[in-house]
């Protein structure tokens, strides 16, 4: 089947790899439907690239924040009229259905609108200065040439928390997409280059993480780095970054827990933790992959839950019938299966599902069965560890505080929930679940753009996104405009 190349975008151009390799994007629901093929890079293509990236920084940055703000605005209006056909290419290249998929070009959407209004703010402060006839105020300074390395879950919306916040702030990106999903970032920065944007201000170089994605890291003329994916691989881009100084954002895994109280509305509770374990086929850093259940209810909760999640329509996203789409890889398929040979040997019970699908409309796609685990308890590696796919445990507890302590009891710590009708327990919990995101009554997805994005322990490193990229992609400048016409030494001729 004829399927069409792609170029990477370097300075205005689509230009191949110097390789002349490329890598095939198949979908996962069937690996004969080839996507396209996308340019394997290498150091050589991230060094043009950042050299692009830097010379369309020398005048983007200087263009007035309102301004660039209007081209965010403007590829925000074309990511609504392309919605439909954008959803379409995400999930023949990500898998996940349609009605997700049209919701991560919505958050792209979302995310433009959000961030051309900080077009007219980026805000700092004046502060009295100490001296007299001195002014002193802070403003924010955009941070150069920033690399953006994104993941394959949220293949459009994640490029957008980072790439939008970026651009209004004045940088120049160099993005490299996830080899599963690349399509979804060349649409993202079509809308942005027919909204107008420069020549070179965000450049595409398409690859490995172990080529681009490292080249980048490691490269003296990029400033910062914002990376979403693995704690494993999280953990190496910060380390090789350390050796330039770079400032690195990290959004990595999570091993997100519902907590269900026995005065919870249980259908609710049924509701958001089958959204939260099984949409996006589990494959969500914020998926729900531990469901703690308080003994009273635990029996009823199990069995009505192991019931809706055995009849899940599993398939071809593009279906609107179907509700869980392929993994993405085989790799993925790998992990799950590992997981859940690691579990059962460690005394857990499976419920439902357990078993990649290989049969039929299956045979040529990666797809695995919605799986619950039952019996398992907190010390388990299936209790502990991400497995990124559609493979949840539950868990059974006593007290609102043995809850607590089992959620907070890993390295994780990126989203929670908690079902109660119980106001006390729930401000109790917000306190005291130890995770970037805490939902009342909702599952653990679900998180809106304008608040901020990100987990403690070892999903993060401190940075937020939403609220809070903007922090991270400006550097603060302190300015003091001393009119007093003569040399005032602070700290000196103002002591009494
Ligand atoms: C992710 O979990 O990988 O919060 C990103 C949500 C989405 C983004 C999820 N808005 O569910």
């Amino acid at each position: 089947m004829a399927y069409p190349t792609f170029h990477n975008l370097i300075g205005g151009e689509w230009l191949p790899a110097l390789s002349g390799k490329t890598i095939l994007n198949l979908n996962p629901a069937n690996h004969a439907d080839v996507v396209g093929a996308f340019p394997s890079s290498h150091a050589e293509d991230v060094g043009l690239a950042v050299a692009a990236a830097k010379k369309a920084f020398a005048a983007w940055r200087l263009v007035p924040a309102p301004k660039r703000a209007e081209v965010l605005m403007r590829a925000g209006l074309l990511l609504q009229q392309r919605k439909e056909q954008y959803a379409h290419d995400m999930t023949r290249e990500m898998g996940k259905v349609l009605a997700e998929t049209r919701g991560d070009v919505q958050e792209a959407i979302d995310e433009a609108f959000y961030v051309a209004g900080e077009g007219r703010r980026l805000f700092g402060q004046t502060t009295p200065s100490e001296l007299q006839n001195k002014f002193a105020m802070s403003v924010r300074m955009p941070v150069g040439v920033v690399g953006l390395i994104t993941p394959w879950n949220f293949p459009m919306a994640i490029p957008s928390w980072k790439l939008f916040p970026a651009l209004v702030a004045g940088n120049a990106c160099v993005i490299k997409p996830a080899t599963d999903t690349p399509l979804s970032v060349y649409n993202l920065v079509q809308a942005l280059v027919d909204a107008g944007l420069p020549p070179g201000v965000v450049n595409i170089v398409s690859g490995s993480g172990s080529a681009v994605g490292r080249s980048l890291v490691e490269h003296p003329d990029v400033r910062a780095i914002s990376f979403t994916g693995s704690s494993e691989v999280g953990s190496l881009v910060a380390q090789r970054a350390a050796a330039t100084f770079k400032p690195v954002s990290l959004e990595m895994g999570g091993k997100n827990a519902q907590i269900v109280m026995d005065d919870a509305n249980l259908e609710l509770a049924l509701e958001g933790a089958l959204w939260g374990s099984f949409g996006t086929t589990g494959q969500r850093c914020t998926a729900t992959s531990r469901i703690l259940l308080q003994k009273r209810i635990a029996e009823r909760f199990t069995a009505e839950f192991v019931e809706r999640a055995k009849k899940l329509k599993v398939g071809d996203g593009l279906e609107e019938s179907v509700e869980v789409g392929p993994q993405v890889n085989p790799s993925q398929i790998e992990t799950s299966t590992k997981y859940l040979a690691i579990a059962l040997a460690e005394g857990a019970k499976l419920l439902a599902g357990g078993h990649p699908l290989t049969e039929g409309a299956y045979a040529h796609g990666t797809f695995f069965e919605p799986t619950v685990l039952g019996g398992v308890t907190p010390g388990m590696r299936i209790a502990r560890e991400e497995v990124f796919g559609p493979v949840v445990s539950l868990i059974e507890f006593d007290s609102f505080e043995e809850a607590i302590e089992i959620a907070n009891s890993i390295d994780y710590g990126l989203s929670t929930a908690l079902y109660t009708k119980d106001v006390n327990r729930a401000f109790t919990a917000i306190r005291d679940l130890e995770a970037g995101i805490t939902y009342i009554n909702a599952p653990t997805i679900g998180a809106e753009v304008h608040l901020p994005f990100g987990g403690v322990k070892h999903t993060g490193n401190g940075h937020r996104e939403g609220l809070g990229a903007i922090d991270f992609f400006t550097t603060w400048k302190a300015v003091y405009v001393d009119y007093s016409d003569k040399l005032q030494r602070a700290q000196i001729d103002n002591a009494e």
